[in-house]
C-alpha cells in the first residue's frame, strides 16, 4: 500500500465515515490468496530456505508486514511471489503457521533474550559422546529440561563407544526413563533409526560428540561437513555453523544444529518439569503450596522414607538434579 493510499483512507474516514469504500484484503493483495506452504529447511542471514509440499526447494525473504516476527528452521510458512524454486529469483514469507513447538534457549540463565533453535520438533536428541569431548551432565540435563518445557519429547544418543564405554552415563540417566541409544564407531542402531521415523528430530549437544556425523549416517545425501576433535584441548571445532533441517529416507526430519556451550534456561519454568514424571508427580499432592520438591517439606522426601528402594530413591534424585540444573550455574566458564 503507497503512503498515498492510506492517507485518502485516513481522508476518507474523516469526512464520510459510514461510506468508506469497502476493500476486502484478497483483493487489496490478491496474491496472499494464492499463497503457498512451505516449510523451512535453513535459514541464512535473513534468506530462507524453504521446501513446498511437492519437494520444490525455493529461497525466500521474509515480507515486510510479517515485521519482528521471527521465522526459524522447521517453520511452516505461506510464500508468495516467485515460487517456481528457479536459482535468482526469490520469494517472500507472508505468513508463520502457529507452532506445535518453540525449542528456546537463552545464552546464561539471566539473559532476557531468548534463542529460537527449532519450531515444530517433536524430539530433541542430546548428543554427547562417551569421551572426546568429555560429557558434561550439567549441559545433558538443561537440554532435558528445556525439552520438557516446550513440550518436546527427549532422548539421549551417546556416542564414541568404540572409544570408551557408555557405562557411567547409562547408569546415571536410567532412572529417567527416557529414551537412550549409544552408538559405537558411527553405527546407528536400527531402535534408533525407528524411533526417528516420521518424527521430527533436532540434534543438540557440544561441538565434536557426532551430530553431523550421526546425520550423515541417517541421510546419506546430505554430505555434511564434519571436523575432528583436537586431540589436545579435547574440544570440538564448531564445523557446523547453521541449524539445517533434513528429510530422512523413510519418512520424518532431522535437524542439525552447531555446536553449543551451554544451554540457559532463563525462560524455563522448572514447576513443569515433574510433569513428565506422572508417577512421581502422583506423590506431590501433600507438597507445601510452591514446593519446589527439591526441599526437606516436600512429599517426595516423605516418600523417600517410606519406601527407600534403590529405584525410587534414584529416580528421585534424578528429577531432584534436573531440578536444580535451572538454579546451577551453567557450563558457562566451560569453553567450547
Ligand atoms: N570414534 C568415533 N568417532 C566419531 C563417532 N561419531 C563421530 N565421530 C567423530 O567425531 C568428530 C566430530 O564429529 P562431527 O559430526 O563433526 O561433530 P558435530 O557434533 O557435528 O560437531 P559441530 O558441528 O562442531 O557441532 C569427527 O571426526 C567424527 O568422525 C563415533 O561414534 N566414534
Ligand atoms: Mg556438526
Ligand atoms: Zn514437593
Amino acid at each position: 500500500m503507497t503512503r498515498q493510499h492510506r492517507h485518502l483512507d485516513e481522508d476518507d474516514v474523516r469526512v464520510r465515515p459510514g461510506r468508506r469504500k469497502a476493500r476486502p484484503r484478497s483483493k487489496e493483495r490478491p496474491e496472499h490468496a494464492e499463497a503457498e506452504p512451505a516449510v523451512v529447511m535453513t535459514v541464512d542471514r535473513g534468506r530462507f530456505t524453504l521446501e513446498k509440499d511437492d519437494g520444490t526447494e525455493l529461497y525466500a525473504v521474509k515480507a515486510r508486514e510479517l515485521g519482528r516476527k521471527g521465522i526459524v528452521v522447521g517453520d511452516l510458512v505461506d510464500v508468495v511471489g516467485d515460487v517456481s524454486g528457479d536459482v535468482d529469483t526469490q520469494a517472500r514469507i507472508v505468513r508463520r503457521q502457529e507452532r506445535r513447538s518453540t525449542l528456546r534457549r537463552t545464552a546464561d540463565d539471566t539473559d532476557p533474550v531468548e534463542r529460537v533453535i527449532v519450531a515444530n520438533a517433536t524430539q530433541l536428541a542430546v548428543v554427547t559422546a562417551t569421551t572426546d569431548p568429555e560429557p558434561r551432565t550439567g549441559l545433558i540435563d538443561r537440554a532435558v529440561v528445556a525439552a520438557l518445557d516446550a513440550n518436546i519429547e527427549p532422548m539421549l544418543v551417546l556416542t564414541k563407544t568404540d572409544l570408551k564405554p557408555a557405562d557411567e552415563l547409562l547408569a546415571l540417566y536410567g532412572p529417567l526413563d527416557i529414551p537412550v541409544f549409544t552408538i559405537d564407531d558411527r553405527r546407528v542402531p536400527d531402535a534408533l533409526r525407528a524411533t526417528l521415523a516420521d518424527e521430527s528430530t533436532v540434534l543438540v549437544g557440544h561441538s565434536g560428540v557426532g551430530k553431523s556425523t550421526l546425520v550423515n549416517a541417517l541421510v546419506p545425501a546430505a554430505d555434511r561437513l564434519t571436523g575432528h576433535v583436537n586431540a589436545v584441548t579435547g574440544r570440538g571445532r564448531h564445523t557446523s555453523t547453521s541449524v539445517v533441517a533434513l528429510h530422512l529416507p523413510g519418512g520424518g526430519m532431522i535437524i542439525d544444529t552447531p555446536g553449543i556451550r551451554s544451554f540457559g534456561l532463563a525462560h524455563v519454568d522448572v514447576g513443569r518439569v515433574i510433569h513428565a514424571f506422572g508417577d512421581l508427580e502422583a506423590m506431590t499432592a501433600d507438597c507445601p503450596r510452591a514446593c519446589s520438591h527439591d526441599e526437606e517439606e516436600c512429599a517426595l522426601t516423605s516418600a523417600l522414607a517410606d519406601d527407600p528402594s534403590d529405584e525410587l530413591v534414584e529416580r528421585i534424585a534424578s528429577l531432584r538434579r534436573l531440578i536444580r540444573s535451572r538454579t546451577d550455574a551453567p557450563d558457562q566458564a566451560e569453553a567450547d
